[in-house]
């Protein structure tokens, strides 16, 4: 194999991986700071115990997160010396933010994880957690700008193969930052709501049919049913934004290979690469002008007007609809839970509904996988679109191939370990026993 190819696999890995953990680290404080809100306002201490318990693991991810980010920090200096030659001057700002708002996080999650029943008012606990949310809502913010910046790169010159007249805010605020950060952070909060959700659902349907494991999942997936909402929504915007700045991704997506108005939105579908005729795809007439320019009419830009060796590969076309599918699929579940649980309530606990709500978590999570292979492959073949390619990016060390296999071990060891260690801590202090020990009444439904 050749570098290249290594050093893509080498930081996709690496990625892929810190994705799960870092999209954790940055919804589950909300989370925590719902149930903990919604305790002190309902009185009632088993929404502050779910925030306690919550705030437990969160311990956890947290600390794996920081050990793949510091590791991907490594790697992009390591792998890909060429982006860091220009992405460092430019892009510095927004790393050394990154580590700013993070620290900035970690000292009052630790505050807050020791100072439990500390305080005279529940407030002042709760106080603790919005510099929890903040910090890591702009540790999200601050790396999605590195990656918009890529997507749109500006606030520089390269005159001679030197940069110059360097602009980092101009470069931080790029036409890509408003809808790639809101997008990034709405994804990874809905993500957190389903997740909770999902284990919550778990539980029931193995028979813990206890009142904290309702509250809990009415919490969680009423909390899912807008954040997938709010998702969406950015994410129609996202596609506008890709109409405008990055046609060729949206092209991609949709195997569009002539310019048209109206353009119809492709579902599915298998492509013949000689011909360019699709089989078996679902059209639906002028949807993708619709979500291109807010117009059933209007004329989306093909591939047809960029060079073959600037079309990003078109598998991507299944990884966009992978994820719109997930967000179609949880909007629905959950729109039919809440509905389910003010109307028929004595359904709410219907299995199959159970069972969608479970694998509605690890869909979302797969969700987040796809939308970021889908903007990075989509980019292909720049590493910074108009400036550099990925190609004359990566390292030519030799040692690459090795250190591939040393990093994919180290992220084998440190997943099954931090799952492992999830599941003891649930396992060996189940929520009635807690509850029993400081004295929550709880009921069997
Ligand atoms: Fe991250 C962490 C880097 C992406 C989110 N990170 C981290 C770290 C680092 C990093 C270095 C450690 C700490 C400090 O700050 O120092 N990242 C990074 C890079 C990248 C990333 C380089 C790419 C390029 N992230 C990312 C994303 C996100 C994130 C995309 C979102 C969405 N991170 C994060 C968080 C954290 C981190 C949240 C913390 C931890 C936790 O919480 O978990
Ligand atoms: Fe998404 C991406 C759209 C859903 C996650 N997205 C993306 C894009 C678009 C979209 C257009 C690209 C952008 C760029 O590249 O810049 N989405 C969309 C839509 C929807 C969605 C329309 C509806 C359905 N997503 C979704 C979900 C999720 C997601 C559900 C999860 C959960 N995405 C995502 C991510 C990404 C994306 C993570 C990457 C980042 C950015 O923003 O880029």
């Amino acid at each position: 194999m050749d570098t290249v190819l290594i050093s893509r696999m080498m930081i996709g890995i690496t990625l892929g991986f810190h994705i799960i953990f870092a999209t954790l680290g940055v919804g589950i404080p909300f989370m925590i700071l719902l149930a903990e809100w919604f305790g002190m306002i309902r009185k009632d201490p088993q929404y502050s115990l779910l925030a306690r318990r919550w705030a437990r693991g969160y311990s956890i991810t947290v600390a794996v997160g920081v050990v793949t980010g510091t590791i991907i920090g490594l790697q992009l200096s390591l792998f890909f010396p060429g982006f860091m030659r220009i992405a460092g001057h430019v892009i510095s700002l927004p790393l050394f933010l990154e580590t700013f708002a993070f620290f900035f996080e970690a000292i009052f999650l630790g505050i807050y994880l020791y100072t439990w029943d500390r305080f005279k008012k529940p407030v002042t606990h709760l106080l603790l957690l919005f510099p929890v949310v903040i910090g890591s809502g702009l540790s999200a913010f601050f790396i999605t700008t590195v990656n918009a910046f890529m997507n749109t790169p500006q606030g520089f010159t390269i005159r001679n193969g030197v940069i110059l007249e360097i602009d980092p805010l101009k470069s931080m605020f790029n036409p890509a930052t408003p809808t790639e950060t809101t997008h990034v952070i709405a994804s990874a909060y809905m993500t957190c709501a389903a997740v909770l959700a999902a284990i919550s659902a778990f539980y029931i349907l193995r028979g813990k049919r206890i009142d904290y494991y309702r509250k809990a999942l009415r919490l969680t997936a009423g909390t899912t049913f807008v954040l997938t909402l709010a998702t969406s929504i950015i994410g129609d915007l996202s596609g506008k934004f890709l109409a405008n700045q990055q046609p060729e991704k949206l092209a991609a997506a949709e195997w569009l290979f002539h310019s048209e108005s109206p353009a119809d939105l492709l579902i599915g579908g298998v492509l013949d690469p000689v011909t360019q005729q699709v089989k078996y795809g679902i059209k639906i007439p002028g949807l993708l002008s619709f979500l291109a320019h807010d117009d059933f009419h209007s004329k989306v830009i093909g591939l047809n007007e960029f060079p073959r060796d600037l079309w990003p590969p078109l598998f991507v076309h299944y990884l966009f609809d992978l994820m719109v599918s997930v967000g179609i699929f949880s909007a629905a579940v959950t729109a039919f839970f809440v509905c389910i649980r003010y109307l028929i309530s004595r359904l709410e606990w219907n299995r199959w509904l159970l069972r969608a709500l479970l694998i509605n978590g690890p869909l979302s999570m797969l969700a987040i996988e796809f939308g970021w292979t889908y903007a990075e492959i989509g980019r292909q073949p720049w590493i910074l679109r108009g400036y550099m390619k990925v190609a004359e990016a990566a390292t030519t060390s030799p040692q690459a191939g090795s250190m591939l296999v040393v990093f994919c071990a180290l992220y084998l060891v440190l997943g099954i370990l931090s799952s492992y260690i999830l599941m003891r801590m649930a396992s060996s202090n189940p929520v009635e026993n807690e509850m029993e020990k400081r004295g929550v009444k709880w009921n069997a439904i």
